[in-house]
């Protein structure tokens, strides 16, 4: 691993810290590096408050200010060169008189796209672009993909039996589902849905299973709560909102800035997802448990899974579809 590799990674991991409360906007960290040493570190920590660049600039020690006018500065995503809720990064670090910027990736956004790294550059700052790029883009994969698909990125998770079943057939509609999570995957649940602004299930699941669909077992706020299909107002739980179809739900939270949807839903609402081809990632929770007959889980058109890991008796598989 090369020196400037083990700096960016080091961004990723600051950038990390934002991940609950940084989004829509995208999570960023930034270090300052002198002859080999961080003389200052930052990261952004919500959206609306200062950028990673702002708050690594700031951490720099006083003794070690004139430093900067000979210091590298590394960013996981490209200086910003826009006014939007904060004044623009880029011309920040020119102000600063840093003569050095690496960058992992460029910034997708429309008001950026480029114009960060030409404007460093017009100003006479060295500029390399790419460096661990892919992890770069992996960490803010939702805001990657909203900006350049203009759609929210979509999460399918589902549990299912050893044996394929997501639930037994009940005739009872009061019946209680099957409980396939175990108290630590339900906790990786939570986890997910604190990482997505957006949580879906079907009007069969909402009827059937009455879930709350919030963050009670993680950190974080909770998602706004959707649900697909007609559902009339009396049936509708406090905080939910119903959608007609997939094509009208994504347009909708398209507008309202909504870059992620965890789609919780049963076989019948994964199924109208995957069937238009529209989701970026798969998570298969597969319990120990056998049924032996019930509702079948849904069934991807795609072959390799990207991840297996095995999480207390639980064994949960990720799929990528891109
Ligand atoms: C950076 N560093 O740490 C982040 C950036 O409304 P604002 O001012 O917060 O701008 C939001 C946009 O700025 C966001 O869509 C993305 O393009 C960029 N985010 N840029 O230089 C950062 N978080
Ligand atoms: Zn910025």
């Amino acid at each position: 691993m090369e020196i400037k590799d083990i700096y960016m990674h080091r961004c990723l991991r600051l950038a990390e810290n934002g991940r609950l409360s940084a989004p829509p906007n995208p999570m960023v960290g930034a270090v300052i590096v002198y002859k080999d040493r961080i003389i200052g570190e930052g990261y952004h920590a919500k959206c609306g408050q200062a950028h990673a660049e702002v708050n690594a600039i700031a951490s720099v020690r006083p003794d070690d200010r004139p430093h900067l006018q000979d210091s590298t500065l590394y960013v996981s995503l490209e200086p910003c060169a826009h006014y939007g809720r904060t004044p623009p990064c880029a011309r920040l670090i020119l102000n600063t008189g840093i003569p050095r910027v690496v960058v992992g990736c460029e910034d997708p956004f429309d008001k950026v796209e480029g114009r960060g790294i030409t404007m460093l550059r017009d100003g006479g700052v060295q500029v390399t672009v790419g460096v661990l790029e892919q992890e770069c883009r992996e960490l803010n994969r939702h805001f990657f993909t909203f900006h350049t698909k203009h759609r929210p990125y979509i999460t399918l998770k589902w549990a299912s039996s050893a044996d394929g079943f997501v639930d037994s057939w009940r005739e009872d509609e009061a019946a209680a589902p099957v409980k396939l999570s175990n108290a630590h995957s339900l906790m990786d649940v939570h986890r997910l849905r604190a990482y997505h602004q957006a949580i879906l299930v079907g009007h069969g699941t909402l009827k059937a299973d009455r879930p709350q669909l919030n963050v009670r077992d993680w950190v974080g706020s909770n998602p706004q709560r959707l649900v697909l299909g007609h559902v009339g107002e009396d049936e509708l739980p406090a905080g939910f909102t119903a959608y007609a179809d997939v094509a009208t739900l994504l347009q909708s939270l398209t507008e309202q800035g909504i870059q992620s949807l965890l789609v919780e839903g049963g076989p019948q609402t994964q199924r109208a997802f995957i069937e238009r081809g529209l989701w970026d990632e798969a998570i298969e929770e597969l319990s120990p448990l056998t049924l032996g007959s019930g509702v079948p889980a849904p069934r991807l058109p795609v072959g390799i899974p990207r991840k297996v890991t095995m999480h207390w008796g639980h064994t949960l598989t990720t799929w990528r579809n891109s």
